[in-house]
């Protein structure tokens, strides 16, 4: 086909034009995603026009370069003041063209990408494309037609549906939804696009606007699905702005005339930009990329990891053993007996059947998983593998024991990792012949499922170690985050303070049950004393009693969960804890024992206890949090405060739509944060003592966002 390139657009260098016969190819080339930045917007807008004002055009065909159609807006010009044209004109204008608009997608169409397709007026997608309207994870709704068009397209449910959960959908299924009009055969978007083309100007296929499609005709049935979910989204969606606006929009696609529904999607766009979800959301889009970004990663080539072990076959091993095999390595278990392996390997066995029982897994693909498979009772089963992650008890000499045994049988090269929560790594290394390779690998429980991984660097570990930690991470579909050797490392080292602060509350008046519903109502899934209940109240105590001969014996100490503890009463497991289980319950009720033993401790170290409104908890946890959080960056225990925040989404339920404690903070704003520390400081100085770092960014008005562009 001849190729005329018509003169280059130097307004807008991210959009190309160029003939091919009569349709005009263009190309969105904003790399890395050909977001739709002001440049694109105003070279779409441009070529449009120009398409309608040229005879020789009979039709558009819209193409991303690289990997991806468009993946939305550009994210980065959230919060900064708008700059013409905008994306909800951008699509309108493609619509009204009088050529027909073809928009072929490969990669991702997401957010405003799609609501681009959806402008145009016809659609062609490649299997592994990934259509969307995620914004909802991101605190928004679309707001560039997408509420409107896409009702209007494959109905009120299915439109719901995509907007409510933001999920991808792949080419083939975008094509049964009706999203798209054409799967192409191949992977060639270019010559699939060109031929969709030619064949519709071939059949004198018009222009086809997608805001007059009927998918609402049935009044009905697109108002049973919009009331459903209203109720799905009332119910899980507790605490989220956006979700319901994205209810109301959709409604407004069924009540309103077309133009009508823009104006209140754009209304409620607006309402979503200005709300503290979206910042919160947005910044924890961009710190689980970051985070990715340690410098070993950059300046250090990672090893390959082909086989992997996993000494101990407990709980947390058998996780981590799953999580290699989802990854597709072969993994060895080492136990010490045969017993302890055999049920090792029923833990992980465990896992499978799970998935089995719910449908996600077939008997088939188990037996293929369970083929890399191996275990030994012995540590020269170890020999040949890249990597070994070790899980077994906490206890410094039982992981120096193990340490040295590895140190014996791996081969040079091997990657060492330990488990440990808080054990001091660099005297575990010091153990071997070879610090250098030795690193933490810090996996949250159940290992499978949660998402953070602290990468706990040593002093003597070498960079490539560091990095193909980082690379395991990729692999195992992670969120890595590197942390410094101090005890605890960043998550649990700050989940002590939190858990500290909450006793002193405890002690000093809230009941146990006040303090986790607040810690709910702010929008963590549960409050410290359920997350005790359900960890098992003995794994503290054990740590307690374990760290009690170094306590500051200047620092105050609640003796409480001692108590429950000294009664058996460890949580779930046991049948009661802070709360009762009767029955194997997994939701506890309140223990008036419980109160009781509370009343007694007060009465004893001579307590009068106050009242505290929900707010005071949020808001002395949060400052112990935000406290440790600073000190932890301080050290450099933390790169940046982003890792803080990523760390306690990832790990410990923070509420995402916040961004974390660091990103919170800086929403309550730092001047505030040590004001609240100052005030707390006259009661117990030990506990409370801002942090510099606290003090210095709030003096000079600063905030924690600036030492993580600084880092940037
Ligand atoms: C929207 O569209 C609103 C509209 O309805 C209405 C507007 C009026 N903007 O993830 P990756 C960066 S809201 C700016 O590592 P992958 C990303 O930060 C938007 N930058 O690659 C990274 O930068 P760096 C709705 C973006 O291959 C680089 O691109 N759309 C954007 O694993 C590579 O990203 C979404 O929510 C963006 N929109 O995954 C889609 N997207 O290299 C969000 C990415 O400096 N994006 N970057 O770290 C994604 O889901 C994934 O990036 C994608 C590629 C699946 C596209």
């Amino acid at each position: 086909m001849p190729e005329t390139p018509l003169s280059p657009d130097t307004s807008a260098p991210v959009i190309t034009r160029t003939m091919h016969g009569k349709i005009l190819l263009v190309t969105i080339d904003n790399p890395p995603v050909n977001a739709l930045g002001v440049e694109v917007r105003r070279g779409l807008l441009a070529a449009i026009e120009a398409a309608d004002a040229d005879a020789n055009v009979a039709a558009v065909l819209l193409v991303g370069a690289g990997r991806n159609f468009i993946a939305g807006a550009d994210i980065r010009e959230f919060g900064k003041p708008p700059l013409p044209p905008s994306l909800p004109e951008v699509c309108n204008r493609i619509e009204a063209c009088r050529k027909p608009v073809v928009a072929a997608i490969h990669g991702a169409a997401l957010g405003g990408g799609l609501e681009i397709a959806l402008g145009a007026h016809y659609r062609l997608a490649v299997a592994s494309a990934k259509l969307g309207l995620p914004e909802v994870q991101l605190g928004l709704m679309p707001g560039a037609g997408g509420t409107q068009r896409a009702p209007r397209l494959i109905g009120a449910a299915a439109a719901l549906e995509l907007m409510l959960s933001g999920r991808h959908a792949g080419g083939a299924e975008a094509h049964q939804l009706g999203l798209v009009d054409r799967l192409a055969q191949s992977d060639d978007i270019l010559a699939e696009g060109l031929a969709y083309t030619q064949a519709l100007l071939a059949s004198h296929a018009g222009v086809r606007p997608t805001r007059a499609a009927t998918a609402l005709a049935d009044r009905d049935a697109a108002r049973a699905a919009i009331d459903a979910a209203r109720k799905d989204t009332e119910r899980k969606s507790r605490g989220l702005f956006s979700p319901m606006k994205i209810v109301e929009a959709a409604e407004a696609a069924l009540d309103l005339p077309f133009d009508q529904g823009l104006a209140l999607e754009r209304k409620l766009f607006l309402q979503c930009i200005d709300s503290p979800q979206r910042a919160g959301l947005i910044h924890a889009f961009f710190a689980e990329r970051e985070v990715a970004k340690a410098p070993e990663t950059r300046d250090a080539k990672p090893r390959e990891i082909a086989r992997a072990g996993v000494v101990g076959g407990g709980t947390m091993g058998a996780g981590i053993a799953v999580a290699a095999l989802d990854a597709g390595l072969p993994v060895t278990m080492i136990e010490r007996d045969d017993e302890a392996l055999a049920r090792g390997r029923a833990h992980v066995e465990r896992v499978y059947d799970g998935l089995i029982a719910k449908g996600r897994m077939s008997a088939d693909a188990k037996a293929a998983v369970m083929t890399r498979f191996n275990g030994s009772t012995s540590y020269e089963a170890l020999a040949g593998v890249d990597l070994v992650i070790e899980a077994v008890f906490e206890d410094m000499a039982v992981k120096k024991a193990v340490f040295a045994e590895l140190d014996r049988v791996c081969k040079r090269g091997a990657v060492l990792a330990t488990n440990t929560s808080y054990l001091d790594i660099d005297e575990i290394a010091a153990r071997t012949s070879r610090p250098a390779d030795v690193i933490g690998l810090h996996f949250f429980s159940p290992a499978n499922i949660m998402k953070l991984l602290e990468i706990v660097v040593p002093a003597k570990v070498s960079a490539d170690v560091v990095a193909t930690a980082f690379e395991l991470a990729k692999k195992l579909r992670k969120v890595p985050v590197r942390a410094g050797v101090c005890d605890g490392f960043i998550g649990n080292r700050i989940l002590a303070v939190y858990r500290t602060a909450a006793d002193y509350l405890m002690e000093d008046g809230a009941s146990p049950y006040q303090i986790d519903a607040a810690i709910r109502n702010f929008g963590y899934p549960m409050g410290p004393y359920q997350v005790v209940d359900l960890a098992g109240g003995d794994i503290g105590w054990a740590a307690r009693k374990r760290r009690a001969p170094t306590r500051d014996p200047k620092a105050r100490y609640v003796e409480i969960a001692d108590r429950l503890c000294e009664h058996g009463w460890f949580g779930q497991k046991t049948g009661r804890g802070f709360y009762l289980y009767p029955e194997g319950a997994r939701t506890g009720t309140p223990d008036p024992e419980v109160e009781a033993i509370i009343d007694a401790e007060r009465r004893r170290v001579g307590i009068t206890p106050r009242s505290y409104t929900d707010e005071e908890i949020v808001r002395r946890l949060m400052a112990a949090v935000i406290n440790e959080g600073a000190n932890i960056v301080r050290e450099g225990i933390a790169l940046r405060p982003l890792d803080v925040d990523m760390t306690l989404i990832y790990g410990y339920g923070f509420p995402r739509y916040r961004g974390g404690p660091m990103k919170y903070a800086d929403t309550v704003g730092l001047a505030a944060v040590l004001a609240d520390l100052r005030a707390f400081e006259q009661e117990d100085p030990l506990f409370w003592k801002p942090s510099p770092l606290i003090v210095g960014l709030a003096e000079r008005g600063a905030d924690f966002a600036s030492l993580d562009q600084a880092a940037g």
